[in-house]
């Protein structure tokens, strides 16, 4: 058979990257054009994203990717969830913030003192998390002055199209979607004096976002779940009816996918979100703080030494460390914001910032950290849908890390199915060669699941007693 091309842009919270994705008869597989740094930028007024550099990225990614691969048929775009930039007459309004600025808690208050959380939650659905798009925007001044706020993957294909809209799964992550219509809740906009205006019309995965041309022709931007997690969930090869997934990058995303959201009191008090998924599905699921606690560790060592640590030597050296008698809670908030992330693991720990010989013994306490809150979230998000967990798929970068993997088996008493790795780039690979008719009609994510199964088979961690 004939085997089909599609680009697909996947910006995470400390790299992005360019694939060309190629699908056909027992053929699904990503060739990587681009990879490039992202992280956090200090200016003035606080943390940024470096909007115009990922900009550059990804026009010149997209360019080398159509360079090596005329036949590419469509683009599709997805990122991290809940940042924005403010579109006025002259382009963007100002840089966009990162959502670990501390300048949203400000915005908490503001939100609560009109509509407390419990209304919140009835409404949106969503866990409290204090970067919530509608958070932001209680402390950010400018959406008064704006013609319209897009989200990061809508503010690329604005680029790329001059077409403003809103991707469902990611608008989801707002704040501002009902959680049973799936559509903006005008009224709660307005009740927080965000302007109905700024919120675009919203378009679903699979649906035709506009076309970019370039000297090899015209193509299609068609919209993916652009938020990362709902792609990565599409490529989740969910083994049994009651697997439960972890979708593990700088954030450890750890939950189910549901037909339709719990929005309980028990729910609520868990903290689990139910966020908009392709095809109309939930994910209801818990943000736990991912490899975020290591990549900061690492930085900040490598910045005191001046020159870089390298993660993959700590984690075989931390393999040989004795399993540590204590573990800090990985989903404090205090370990939230950029910076100094050991000396702030310590003092949860109740011990001082370790030495340059406790390294390996340090990192195994925050991989075992991050096992742990894993297993917990995921016994609670089965005790929440009332659902006999059997099985738990680690997909994403943290699918490499086999410390991780057989420390979440072992503290779960599950097996763990490690991969694929690229889960984020082949659920938007797959969510545009469906649009286009590559599996014919009629194909659900059942079907595409199956496909990502065959071409990445999941690594297995058995639980040892
Ligand atoms: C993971 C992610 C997560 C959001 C966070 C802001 O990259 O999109 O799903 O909660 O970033």
């Amino acid at each position: 058979g004939t085997v089909r091309a599609v680009a697909a842009v996947d910006l995470g919270a400390t790299s992005g990257r360019v694939m060309i994705g190629r699908v056909g008869d027992g053929v699904l597989e990503l060739e990587q054009v681009a990879r490039f740094p992202n992280g956090p930028v200090q200016r003035a007024d606080g943390w940024h994203w470096d909007i115009e550099a990922l900009w550059g990225h990804v026009r010149d990614g997209l360019a080398e990717a159509r360079r090596r691969e005329p036949a590419i048929e469509s683009v599709g775009i997805d990122s991290w969830a809940v940042d924005y930039g403010l579109l006025g007459p002259g382009g963007l309004l100002a840089e966009p913030f990162h959502y670990r600025d501390e300048r949203t808690a400000r915005g908490v208050d503001a939100v609560h003192a009109v509509v407390p959380f419990e209304e919140l939650y009835r409404r949106n659905g969503l866990q409290f998390l204090p970067f919530n798009t509608l958070y932001q925007y209680a402390a950010d001044p400018r959406v008064a002055d704006a013609e319209v706020s897009l989200l990061i993957p809508d503010l690329l294909a604005e680029r790329l199209t001059g077409r403003r809209v809103a991707e469902r799964t990611n608008a989801s992550t707002t704040g501002l979607l009902d959680v049973r219509t799936g559509e903006w809740d005008h009224s709660l906009a307005e009740a927080l004096g965000i302007p109905s205006r700024v919120l675009p019309t919203l378009v679903d995965p699979g649906e035709t976002v506009g076309r970019v041309a370039d000297e090899h022709g015209d193509l299609p931007v068609i919209a993916v779940g652009s938020h990362d997690t709902a792609s990565a969930v599409v490529a989740v090869p969910l083994s049994t009816p009651n697997a439960a997934y972890i979708s593990c990058g700088t954030w450890g995303l750890v939950g189910l996918e549901l037909p339709a959201p719990i929005v309980t009191d028990a729910a609520r008090a868990a903290n689990f979100t139910n966020e908009g998924g392709v095809d109309g599905r939930v994910r209801f699921l818990h943000n736990v703080t991912g490899l975020w606690l290591l990549s900061e560790t690492v930085r900040a060592w490598s910045e005191g030494d001046g020159e870089a640590v390298d993660l993959p030597s700590l984690l075989a050296a931390a393999a040989e460390e004795p399993a540590p008698a204590r573990l800090f809670d990985a989903d404090d908030g205090a370990l939230a914001s950029p910076g100094d992330m050991p000396a702030r693991i310590a003092a949860l720990l109740g011990m001082p910032s370790p030495g340059a010989a406790d390294r390996a013994r340090f990192a195994r306490i925050i991989v075992e950290s991050i096992a742990d809150a894993f297993a917990r979230t995921v016994r609670t998000a089965g005790d929440l849908a009332d659902r006999e967990i059997d099985v738990i798929h680690l997909v994403g970068g943290g699918a490499l890390n086999a410390l991780l993997c057989q420390a979440t088996a072992d503290r779960s008493g599950l097996p763990v199915l490690a991969g694929p790795v690229e889960a984020t780039a082949l659920g938007n690979v797959l969510v545009q060669a469906r649009a286009l008719g590559c599996f014919g009609d009629g194909v659900s994510l059942e079907d595409l699941r199956r496909r990502v199964a065959e071409a990445f088979p999941p690594r297995r961690f058995d639980p040892r007693t």
